[in-house]
């Protein structure tokens, strides 16, 4: 087996879901590569030499730019806020190493042309984690949309709910509530949650042309996580939107996190001429499926257990029946990035393919910034 060096920057909650699925996919999967643990970078010594003795890195470093000049790492994964994804994977990138981003690519459309400029000029493989892609149940409803056993599609809809910021003490800033400040995340829930559902839309569904937008921040002012002053709160707490599809269907998607009861309810669904299906991300496994050619005496919607080994991925685990969770849609996504290696077939998505929902994203924010219909 070939080694593949990784060197990872930040070691939050993406961080251990990432290194989790470093150390696993050998274990499950036939690949030529194998990743190894090479070093974790943070700011502080004694975080990162804690993430390192809990997750497995041979060492560590406290400046990126030092870890991106070592020889013995391969691959650099991006697990920061968001404000320093464009720096950092363009260094990576110049400096020749592979460069696996977190979601969202960037900040908004301009820094992601530039890292896909740079990128794509230094030639190196590439990926941005956008994880769900990788659950089985999702990767079926891709397979049934593709074989066209939908038929012609009229509707797709799709929400990302949580309710953990209703609270107006939560602070903002600092290293566990970025995502709650502009400057480091770029938006609120636009980029951290509807982010996932505009990338498994593209996906299933192809191109968004336009889309009308609206947005509320429901706390206007948060106390910062560090220097403990009262700030404005500048992200979007809410975003709802509709649009048209290249394809004809209508879009409507809603994101959150002031759903008293929703802790991370991704939902989608998808109505066809012939056929319809959804998907709960609180219970995985099931693609519901519905389809109209079954015998009308027994039509219904079938609650489809994704766990066989004929299903995506599910050929890989267990025996049929038995599950799997949130974690191995890393595990899948590292595997797939490995696959890619061997075969020179890039990844998905890559970095260009993340611009599109990088693109949409933005048109959101105008469109409800504007409050008017904005082409994608
Ligand atoms: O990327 C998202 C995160 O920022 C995740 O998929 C879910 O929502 C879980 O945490 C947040």
């Amino acid at each position: 087996m070939k080694p593949l060096n990784i060197g990872m920057i930040g070691y939050g909650f993406m961080g251990r879901t990432h290194s989790n699925g470093y150390r696993q996919a050998n274990r499950f999967f036939d690949l030529e590569y194998h990743p190894v643990l090479k070093a974790v970078c943070a700011r502080s010594a004694d975080k990162a030499q804690a993430f390192a003795d809990q997750q497995g890195y041979e060492s560590i470093e406290t400046d990126w730019r030092q870890l991106i000049a070592r020889d013995d790492i391969d691959a650099i994964d991006v697990c920061t806020p968001n404000n320093l994804h464009k720096e950092i994977a363009i260094a990576a990138a110049q400096a020749g190493k592979m460069v696996l981003c977190e979601k969202p690519l960037a900040m908004n459309v301009a820094e992601g042309v530039e890292m896909c400029e740079a990128i794509e000029k230094a030639g190196v493989p590439n990926m941005v984690w956008y994880n769900y892609r990788r659950v089985p149940a999702v990767a079926l409803a891709k397979q049934l949309i593709d074989e066209g056993r939908l038929g012609k599609i009229f509707h797709y809809r799709a929400n990302f709910l949580q309710d953990w910021t209703i609270n107006a003490d939560v602070p903002q800033g600092g290293a566990a509530t970025w995502r709650l400040d502009a400057e480091a995340a770029g938006s609120g829930v636009t980029g951290d949650l509807l982010a996932h559902c505009i990338d498994t839309a593209l996906w299933l569904n192809g191109g968004i042309q336009d889309v009308s937008a609206m947005t509320e921040t429901f706390v206007k002012e948060r106390v910062h996580a560090e220097t403990g002053a009262k700030q404005a709160v500048t992200i979007d707490d809410a975003c709802m939107f509709h649009c048209h599809f290249d394809n004809g269907s209508l879009g409507i998607f809603e994101s959150t996190r002031y759903a008293r009861g929703h802790k991370a309810m991704y939902t989608l669904e998808v109505n066809g001429e012939n056929a319809s299906l959804r998907w709960d991300l609180h219970d995985l496994h099931r693609l519901e499926y519905f389809d109209h050619s079954d015998d009308s005496i027994v039509r219904g919607w079938r609650s489809v257990h994704v766990s066989d080994g004929d299903q995506p991925y599910m050929g890989n685990w267990w025996v049929p029946g038995l599950q799997i969770g949130y974690e191995h849609t890393f595990i899948h996504q590292v595997a797939d990035f490995l696959k890619s290696l061997e075969s020179g077939e890039p990844v998905q998505p890559n970095f260009r393919a993340a611009l599109e929902t990088q693109k949409v994203c933005d048109a959101v924010l105008a469109s409800a910034k504007e409050r008017c219909w904005k082409d994608v």
